[in-house]
């Protein structure tokens, strides 16, 4: 059986994909929005109780390929949310008014990048004309603010654009799912590590109009994160938490009519940072569930 607690490749995570839906067909399938770069399949896991086209919350994790706890937390979290529906009152009443979709590896290639060569790869793995550099980066390439602040022209940059907005086959796919379903109410893009709950805008620094709405929905939401183990997540919009980004997944999100985005940047604080121990990965999804709750009930209760 699969161990929750360890890191997985792509395989074994693709693989056990079809286990979890094979366990719960009623609820859990497997949906593909596009292929990579280098031609995998970029999957989504879709959680429905049935309905047609019901208001959805998506959410992604592993867009930077090193962020290994994120990817991790997806397959627990994958694993809960179809464990917990029928039973957890919140769970359900999520499900049966709305929709989940979960994209656990956002970058397929990136990751299988760090498994074989670099264990520190970010980017996606697209060659980049005239240069000797490959790759962009995911979370600089979202047609919001695109080319604004810590995003860098140069592909061997860490930080690189791309040659121009939804350049990259991961990005594009989520924007055209998105778009195409059109009743995507909530979009959350998991990230690590410095353990915050982010909120539009990165690429500007005047609020959001649901700035006040967004805050409290995060004060509550990082307070029931710390009581399970007493980690504590810093909370605020993007520019004004972490740093000014432009091209991220979720002030696209916002200006794109998903009023419900967030962004979170899970464990640890910096003594292992991308690192994370293996033995941090059940810890660590089991207290960003009850945030992601809170969310996903707040879109459910405010339609
Ligand atoms: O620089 C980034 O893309 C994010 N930090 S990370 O270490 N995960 O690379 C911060 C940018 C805005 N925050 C999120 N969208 N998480
Ligand atoms: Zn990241």
């Amino acid at each position: 059986t699969f161990d929750f607690a360890s890191y997985h490749t792509l395989d074994e995570i693709y693989d056990w994909m079809d286990v979890l839906v094979e366990d719960h067909p009623n609820l859990v399938s497997k949906i593909q929005i596009g292929q990579s770069y280098e031609k995998r399949p970029l999957y989504v896991l879709k959680f429905s109780t049935g309905g047609w086209n019901r208001p959805a919350i998506w959410l992604d994790t592993g867009i930077h390929s090193r962020e290994w706890i994120t990817q991790a937390t997806g397959v627990w979290t994958a694993n809960k949310i179809a464990e917990e529906y029928g039973k957890d009152r919140s769970v359900t009443a999520v499900l049966d008014s709305m929709d989940i979709f979960l994209e656990i590896v956002t970058n397929p290639d990136g990751f299988a990048f760090t498994h074989s060569s670099n264990r520190l790869w970010r980017k996606t793995r697209s060659i980049n004309a005239g240069s000797r550099c490959v790759g962009v980066d995911p979370n600089r390439n979202w047609d919001a603010g695109f080319g604004g602040a810590s995003s860098s022209s140069d592909p061997c940059s860490e930080t690189y654009h791309g040659p121009h907005a939804h350049s990259e086959r991961e990005v594009r796919a989520i924007v055209d799912f998105i778009h195409g379903h059109g009743n995507v109410k909530s979009v959350i893009s998991i990230h690590s590590y410095s353990q915050m709950l982010l909120f539009p805008y990165g690429y500007r620094t005047a609020p959001i109009p649901d700035h006040q709405e967004m805050n409290e929905l995060a004060k509550k939401a990082v307070s029931d994160l710390a009581a399970v183990f007493g980690t504590k997540y810093t909370y605020g919009s993007i520019a004004n938490t972490i740093y000014m980004a432009g091209g991220t997944t979720i002030d696209w999100a916002y200006d794109n009519g998903v009023k419900y985005s967030f962004s979170l940047e899970l464990r640890d604080s910096g003594r292992y940072g991308f690192l994370l121990p293996s033995s941090q990965i059940v810890p660590t999804a089991t207290e960003t569930w009850p945030a992601l709750l809170d969310i996903m009930v707040h879109v459910l209760e405010h339609p």
